[in-house]
């Protein structure tokens, strides 16, 4: 469909961002590094950090560094066509003005929307925006997968609950107040019931006509294949797929994970990833300030000589 052919035939090179109140651990937790990726940090099988600790450390994120032209720029220079953003991550912070509190307009000294700041920049430069957003973890939110399983006043949370109270609603906002999207990233679907995953592929399609659904929305409901995380793979696949990847190990910043790949290294798995029909999708981390660590950019700019001098790519 039109949908589909624009945006993978000519932008077959993007940049994905992990960004979230996690970047701001850092991949650190009362002094202790917990390796592995960084977004993870206080699922049970990292830090195991509190739902209620974890929600007030939100009052120390102020990532006054944030410049989203700079990473617009950045995304231009390294030769990409359009940035997708996480809104929320499993953690349940959302990343732009919500109704729900836990989000970083209303529950951080920050007080600034990034995501609407990214949009405005990706709309100037001419780059395609999208966002990322965990529908089915909430670790969070009463009755998300993984989250608490009872609400404040005792009671059991649901699903459904989760769905009608904080899921859906953000969608509808994400869907609304960013302009046009060029696609909604949906992750790990996991258990998720078909009738959720139906109203949210409904409401995308209602207020973002033009938008690709990712596989990994669930129920093969998506317009085309995400593949396994970091799998660039070894032959030739028919239909529209693409590789996520990531510049280091982790996909949120984590202090210690300097293994970036170099230009080459990162030009070889985009030409595979390209020559075999896909889109790469190609992750940064900003740190808890809102800045993309220096090597990355440098590699990133690196490569992008060469992506800018062959546009057939
Ligand atoms: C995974 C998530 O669990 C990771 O944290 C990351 O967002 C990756 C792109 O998708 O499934």
């Amino acid at each position: 469909n039109s949908r589909s052919l624009g945006l993978f035939r000519d932008g077959n090179y993007a940049m994905f961002i992990h960004w979230g109140l996690y970047s701001n651990y850092a991949g650190r937790w009362n002094d202790k590094t917990y390796y592995g990726i960084g977004e993870w940090i206080m699922n049970r099988n990292m830090a195991g950090i509190p739902a209620a600790e974890y929600q007030a450390s939100a009052k120390s994120f102020n990532p006054v560094d944030f410049d989203a032209r700079a990473i617009a720029g950045l995304a231009k220079d390294a030769g990409m066509k359009y940035i997708v953003i996480t809104s929320k991550h499993h953690d349940g912070f959302a990343m732009f003005d919500s109704e729900h509190p836990f989000n970083i307009v209303d529950a951080t000294p920050f007080g600034r929307d990034p995501m609407k700041e990214l949009a405005e920049a990706c709309r100037e430069a001419g780059l395609g925006f999208g966002f990322y957003y965990s529908h089915n973890q909430d670790w969070t939110s009463p009755g998300g997968s993984g989250g608490p399983g009872k609400n404040p006043d005792g009671s059991r949370a649901s699903f459904d609950q989760y769905f009608k109270e904080k899921c859906y609603p953000q969608v509808k906002e994400i869907c609304t107040n960013y302009g046009p999207l060029a696609i909604v990233w949906f992750d790990t679907p996991g258990k998720m019931p078909k009738e959720h995953v139906v109203a949210l592929r409904d409401l995308v399609r209602e207020t973002q006509p033009g938008a690709l659904l990712c596989s990994r929305i669930g129920h093969g409901m998506g317009d085309y294949v995400s593949h396994g995380d970091m799998e660039v793979p070894p032959e030739n696949i028919e239909g529209l797929w693409e590789t996520v990847d990531t510049t280091n190990d982790s996909w949120s910043y984590a202090w210690y994970d300097s293994n970036w790949k170099g230009p080459s290294e990162i030009l070889h798995r985009l030409v595979s990833t390209v020559a075999r029909g896909g889109s790469y999708m190609l992750n940064v981390g900003p740190d808890g300030t809102g800045v993309v660590p220096a090597p990355c950019q440098t590699f990133l700019r690196q490569a992008g000589d060469w992506v800018r001098r062959h546009p057939e790519v």
